[in-house]
């Protein structure tokens, strides 16, 4: 009898012990690892990673200057790194490593639209929060409930580039159109760049249709150039998109030029050189916005990168901050760490979209689709230096 108590009690351990496990197995890493995973999904390598560079720095800095003020009430946050690389395949892959095999609460990415269309739905079935940090074409809120960007639509950004070339040359009166087929985003923009040019009752002259992985552009150039424009439109990204510039000028092209989100990068420099020179982009983001936040990025930047923070960069950080600020929400009100992973990310995804963050791109909110609500937008103007090397992106006044 004795001894029936004894192994009575000790199964009775054994089951606690074993539901006990399975709890925690269940639960944020944060007991264990001591941290709190962010995802973060973009392009490291290929092509893509021209623009996807500038987000790996935007969200480091994010994770070490959020630390330091004590991470989610006390707990740090750990930036948890997978490439996307350049395709469809390989962001699907890095949303599933993320989801399943790093267990974080949402994820950062990815870089390009035309990814997000086939990755989103992924983050979306699973429930984890997904936070664009650069995509911008129509469409990508409204992917799923868990689908929200920092990045504001071309619908709001792309216009503004044209406003400003019509400020410094109201002359023009004939547009050439170039975009990239194969982009979904580069699709989506050069949309809103051919309704702006209606609206401003400019002639669309020609549209030019490219793809990302081309080199030549000749024939496009030619096309373009015989038809006497006074303003270029480009919609692609950075190698593409740098390389058109450059065979528009060796082919004569002296008028303006307008390059969409795709080129909107230092990284396009090494491609055009002195030719990128006064190259007009609208911006969601400039250096100089005012507010504490903003000075510690872009101080962060500036010792790291000796340079001016791009917009890339900004974004990324502010999608983690979107993610630390809503996380240090629901930390006060209920200790995160006693939530199962699957909950604590649908709580997190209703919580980002409630607040209002102070960020480097000014105040933001969430439309309950999950859009951004931003209020200030940029023009730049690239300025190269003699060397045809380096160069700057001038915020026009
Ligand atoms: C998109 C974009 C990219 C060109 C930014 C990197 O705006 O794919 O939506």
């Amino acid at each position: 009898m004795k001894i029936n108590l004894y192994n009575y009690s000790l199964f009775i351990t054994f089951i606690l012990l074993f539901s006990g496990c399975n709890q925690s197995q269940n639960q944020t890493t944060t007991s264990s690892s001591n941290s709190i995973p962010i995802g973060i999904a973009v392009a490291q390598t290929s092509n893509v990673a021209l623009l996807g560079q500038e987000q790996v720095a935007g969200v480091k800095i994010a994770e070490k200057y959020f630390n330091s003020k004590g991470g989610i009430n006390g707990t740090p946050i750990k930036v948890i790194l997978q490439d996307t690389a350049g395709d469809e395949a390989g962001t699907i892959n890095a949303f599933q490593t993320l989801i399943t095999k790093d267990k974080v609460v949402g994820i950062v990415g990815p870089t390009l639209s035309q990814q997000a269309f086939s990755a989103d739905p992924i983050a979306e079935r699973a429930k984890v929060p997904v936070l664009g940090p650069s995509n911008t074409a129509k469409g990508i809120p409204q992917i799923g409930e868990y689908i929200a960007r920092v990045s504001a639509p071309v619908s709001i950004v792309a216009p503004n580039s044209v406003t400003t070339a019509l400020k410094i040359n109201p002359q023009i009166k004939k547009v050439a159109v170039l975009y990239a087929q194969n982009d979904a985003f580069s699709k989506s923009e050069t949309e809103i760049f051919q309704q702006t040019i209606k609206e401003r009752k400019l002639d669309l002259v020609t549209v030019q249709k490219f793809q990302t992985t081309d080199t030549d552009f000749q024939t496009q150039a030619t096309n373009t150039i015989k038809l006497k424009p006074d303003l270029v439109v480009i919609s692609g990204l950075a190698a593409d998109g740098g390389n058109i510039i450059k065979q528009l000028r060796e082919l004569g092209y002296q008028g303006l030029i307008i390059g969409g989100n795709g080129l909107n990068t230092s990284n396009i420099f090494a491609v055009c050189k002195a030719l990128c020179d006064g190259v007009l982009i609208a911006q969601a983001y400039s250096p100089e916005h005012p507010g504490d936040i903003n000075n510690a990025f872009r101080k962060a930047y500036i010792e790291e990168y000796k340079k001016e923070p791009p917009q890339f960069s900004a974004q990324a950080f502010t999608a983690v901050q979107v993610y630390v600020d809503a996380l240090n929400t629901m930390d006060k009100k209920i200790k995160i760490s006693s939530l199962p992973l699957n909950q604590l990310r649908i709580e997190l995804n209703k919580q980002l979209l409630k607040e209002k963050y102070q960020t480097p791109l000014g105040e933001i909110g969430f439309t309950q689709e999950g859009e951004i609500i931003q209020k200030e937008f940029y023009v730049a103007q690239i300025a190269m230096n003699p060397d045809g090397n380096s160069g700057k992106f001038a915020f026009i006044k």
